[in-house]
């Protein structure tokens, strides 16, 4: 049953401005106020695993029971996360222990996270293809959900060690039935090329960054211990496994990464790529996508947000102007300031 139930404002501890001043959403002819609530539910249901959260927004009309596969400090994860946020979707979220992975055994075939499932049907994977998709639906919206996905073939080949692989070659591509403007064909390819930057090297740097001693691997998986909830989800001999194997195996791991991405000094290499974004967004955009953010924005949030509780983001991401445009982020991301497009799918 769900017995905990806490507003977002309480739990992100964001404010909706003084009385008579509050933000308003215009859906069609309706002005509303959005109304989030949180809730935690202390047990699962019957044949069902724990669900760790679930996110309900009253206007989310959408009906596609939306259930998210993660682990909360996933970069691939908080992508998908921001996306679903920003544009105000219900969700539930199910944490998915990391040793075990005994939540996401439906899964034969895919053993990463995230997983979206819709309408307990479909599992959606792959956290760009995911968010293509559903900025897709969003944008056709008498269109299904199974119309999109053949929208997305899969491309079967080789990696260059011999090992098959599945590709999607238009994973960064948000389909449209109208013709664009030259100007907006130029923000899209912008925003398709910024979103693989997230993907090809941004999100590389992290690991490197946040497991660079043991130390710091540890402290690391005490922070993911503290916000993916695992003291209510996991069990303490689970949890305890999950924070000394992980942090042993990814501070192993890190070392390995850094070789492998050719990233000499980890540090210098995330400040420089926060300052490459900066240039990129410039001197008089909000955001990428100008005074609202676009799916690129949405992507390098999420994979920010994946380490913010670490000394990495504290010494690379939280002064200066990255911190400005990161700010900015969150607070359109809280506010579900994209809520305006999902009121065209009923
Ligand atoms: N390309 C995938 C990458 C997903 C991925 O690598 N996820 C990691 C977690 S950060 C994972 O599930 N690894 C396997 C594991 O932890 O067991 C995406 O964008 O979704």
């Amino acid at each position: 049953m769900f017995r905990r139930a806490f507003s977002a404002a309480a739990v992100f501890g964001f404010s909706w401005g003084g009385a008579g001043q509050k933000e308003q959403f215009v859906l069609g002819n309706e002005v509303k106020m959005p109304n989030i609530s949180v809730i935690r539910p202390d047990v699962a249901q019957k044949n069902d695993v724990l669900v760790s959260r679930k996110v309900v927004n009253e206007l989310d009309r959408t009906k596609l029971n939306i259930r998210l596969y993660q682990y909360e400090t996933c970069p691939f994860c908080c992508k998908v996360r921001a996306y679903l946020d920003y544009h105000g979707f219900s969700y539930e979220i199910v944490e998915v222990n990391p040793v075990t992975r005994s939540q996401i055994k439906f899964s034969t075939d895919y053993k990463k996270v995230p997983i979206v499932r819709v309408n307990d049907e479909i599992s959606l994977t792959e956290s760009s293809l995911v968010v293509s998709q559903l900025a897709t639906l969003l944008v056709l919206p008498d269109r299904t959900m199974k119309e999109v996905m053949s929208m997305y073939p899969t491309v079967e080949g080789t990696d260059d060690k011999g090992k098959a692989v599945v590709t999607h070659p238009n994973k960064y591509f948000v389909m449209m039935e109208k013709s664009l403007s030259v100007a907006d064909m130029a923000a899209a390819r912008e925003e398709r090329e910024w979103r693989e930057w997230v993907d090809s090297h941004f999100i590389h740097l992290i690991s490197p960054n946040v497991y660079r001693s043991w130390n710091e691997s540890l402290e690391t998986f005490r922070w993911f211990q503290e916000v993916g909830d695992w003291h209510r989800t996991f069990p303490s001999w689970e949890r305890c496994l999950a924070v000394y194997m992980g942090a042993a195996a990814m501070w192993g791991l890190s070392k390995r990464l850094k070789k492998r991405h050719n990233i000499d000094d980890e540090r210098a290499a995330m400040k420089e790529a926060c300052d490459k974004w900066i240039v990129a967004v410039g001197p008089t955009r909000k955001f990428m996508g100008g005074e609202k953010p676009n799916l690129a924005d949405l992507a390098l949030y999420g994979a920010m947000q994946s380490f913010y509780g670490c000394a990495a983001f504290a010494e690379c991401c939280s002064s200066g102007p990255i911190s400005e445009w990161y700010a900015r982020m969150k607070s359109a991301v809280e506010k579900r300031e994209g809520a305006y497009l999902l009121a065209a799918r009923k």
